[in-house]
């Protein structure tokens, strides 16, 4: 079986490398995939050394059209292309720590399509950040389950897997989300494909090191961006839409 953790990256130099080893000890079925936007601190330079030596390691440098959800969905494709059974995603800054992943396999093994590392069921937790920042992210949270009507406790999260099955019917490697909204844009395709999703809890803990790319204009342009999937939803336009 074939499992292809794709991480995307901007300017994670701090983290990669470390983030890298701590992925692969999980499993070893595992394989990571970084897709990075040519990142200034030369993170993608370090990922494509540690390649030369491990054939686990892969680097995705993408040079053009940069964003958060470009190279997601360059990611999933990539993934889909190589033949992954289980594809996953998740941060680069180890809010989403690599433990979790032999549950969240194994939730996909044991039936899912769909998996979540979750701070919204018992066990999960926001560790380490502002009450401000929990208090965003809880409120947004709330907003993005009632318009888009999502039957699981934390849509925010990014740190999720899927089954090939499931990234087929959802068409992840054409999603059109150019920016972080592509975690809900997935999770609302998944939703209305009737996905089985499962929740894990995680520890979400709050970024150490590199600094965030988070502006209040993106979290604006996202919350636009939940109403427009309702609507797309609403008139059956989600899945014609590419780009
Ligand atoms: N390829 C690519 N990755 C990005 C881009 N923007 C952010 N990322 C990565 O996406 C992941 C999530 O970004 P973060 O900066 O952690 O966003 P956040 O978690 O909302 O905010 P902080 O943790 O506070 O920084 C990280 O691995 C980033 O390196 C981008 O434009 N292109
Ligand atoms: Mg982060």
């Amino acid at each position: 079986m074939k499992v292809v953790v794709t991480v995307p990256t901007y300017n994670e130099i701090e983290n990669i490398e470390r983030l890298i080893g701590e992925i692969l000890a999980q499993d070893e079925r595992v394989e990571v995939l970084v897709a990075d936007d040519n990142s200034p601190d030369g993170t993608w330079k370090r990922v494509a050394e540690l390649g030369e030596s491990n054939p686990r390691v892969h680097l995705l440098h993408r040079t053009t059209d940069r964003g958060r959800g470009r190279a997601g969905r360059d990611a999933y494709a990539w993934a889909l292309e190589q033949g992954a059974d289980l594809a996953f995603e998740m941060d680069a800054d180890f809010s989403h720590h690599p433990r979790y992943l032999p549950a969240m396999i194994a939730a996909l093994e044991g039936g899912a399509d769909v998996v979540l590392g979750s701070r919204q069921v018992p066990g999960g937790k926001d560790i380490g950040r502002t009450w401000l920042r929990r208090w965003l992210t809880n409120a947004s949270n709330l907003y993005v389950r009632i318009v888009l009507g999502l039957p699981v406790g934390d849509c925010n999260s990014g740190y999720r897997g899927f089954r090939r099955s499931a990234l087929e019917a959802i068409d992840a490697g054409h999603a059109f989300s150019p920016g972080p909204a592509i975690v809900h844009e997935l999770l609302y395709k998944a939703s209305r494909r009737k996905l089985k999703m499962v929740e894990i809890p995680i520890e979400f803990v709050d970024r150490e090191e590199g600094t965030s790319t988070l502006t209040f204009s993106t979290l604006l342009r996202s919350y636009v961006t939940i109403l427009r999937l309702r609507w797309m939803g609403l008139t059956g336009k989600l899945f014609e839409a590419t780009e």
